[in-house]
């Protein structure tokens, strides 16, 4: 019996690399997301080992009712990893949109936690399992223009810590998997609005990390043995490194 594993956001950059990644060590993977024709494309790409899951995290009810929703022979999900997640703007907080502060906190902290709460009783019950959350760097240096995003990062990398110490002795590891720079994903795209050239000026220059990077460091820690529980792992590329405090003077 393989192992499955549930990726949300796999519809896009770090969760098609993951999901792609898990299919290749002979995982099934339930690929989460809300445009449903990507993951088609997914699951033509990899057969029958990848099951396409529409899903809005978002969406309470949808949700809570995905452990018995899930068809026969795909319930037992041992991998969690709550991917799904954005950052919408870098304004200064005194000029940030409140829409899009509310929904990055709906869909990185209230989604994964509610996607972490529906699933986490089986693998406690099966005694065995690993909840991967995609924090980030920004969890840990803020950045101008970061605030909410952020925020919502720190929130990941506490509640990950703080699983893990309800979860000793189940069986049940918890990791927060935390990039820095990383290209080729539509996140930034995403952040600035669908503003191509922005979007490609914040990697102007560099290299920073890929997708495939991060589906690396997934697979490590879900590959390690059991008794081995990696609780935060951090990343960047070597073009990027934390900054100094910022001071105005007169
Ligand atoms: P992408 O924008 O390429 O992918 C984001 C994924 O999240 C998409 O598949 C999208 O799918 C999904 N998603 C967004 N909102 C929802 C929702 N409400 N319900 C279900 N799925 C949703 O970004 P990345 O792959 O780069 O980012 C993935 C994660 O990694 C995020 O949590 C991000 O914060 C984090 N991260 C990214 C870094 C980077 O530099 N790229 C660095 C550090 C962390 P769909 O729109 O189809 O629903
Ligand atoms: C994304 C990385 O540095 O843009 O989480 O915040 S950063």
């Amino acid at each position: 019996m393989t192992d499955i594993a549930l990726v949300t956001g796999a519809s896009s950059g770090f969760g098609a690399a993951i999901a792609r990644r898990f299919v290749g060590e002979g995982r099934r993977v339930i690929a989460a997301a809300r445009r449903v024709e990507r993951l088609d494309a997914l699951a033509a790409e990899l057969g029958d080992a990848l099951l396409p899951l529409p899903l809005d995290v978002t969406d309470a009810e949808a949700v809570a009712a995905l452990p018995g929703a899930l068809p026969d022979g795909w319930r037992d999900v041992a991998i969690l990893v709550n991917n799904a997640g954005l950052a919408l703007g870098t304004a200064p907080a005194q000029e940030a949109r409140l829409d899009e502060w509310e929904r990055m906190i709906a869909t990185n902290v209230t989604g994964l936690t509610r996607m972490t709460h529906a699933l986490l009783p089986g693998m406690v019950a099966r005694g065995a399992g690993h909840v991967v959350m995609l924090g980030s760097v920004a969890a840990n240096y803020p950045y101008p223009g970061g605030n909410v995003y952020g925020g919502t990062k720190a929130f990941v990398q506490q509640f990950a810590l703080g699983l893990k110490s309800d979860l000793v002795g189940t069986g049940v590891r918890v990791t927060d998997i935390q990039p820095g720079l990383c290209g080729g994903t539509e996140f930034s795209q995403v952040r600035m609005g669908g503003d191509a050239a922005k979007a490609a000026a914040v990697y102007a220059g560099t290299t920073p990390l890929s997708a495939d990077d991060v589906a690396e460091a997934v697979s490590w820690v879900v590959g390690l043995p059991a008794n081995l529980n990696i609780n935060r792992l951090e990343m960047m590329p070597g073009v990027q490194g934390a900054g100094p405090f910022r001071i105005a003077r007169d």
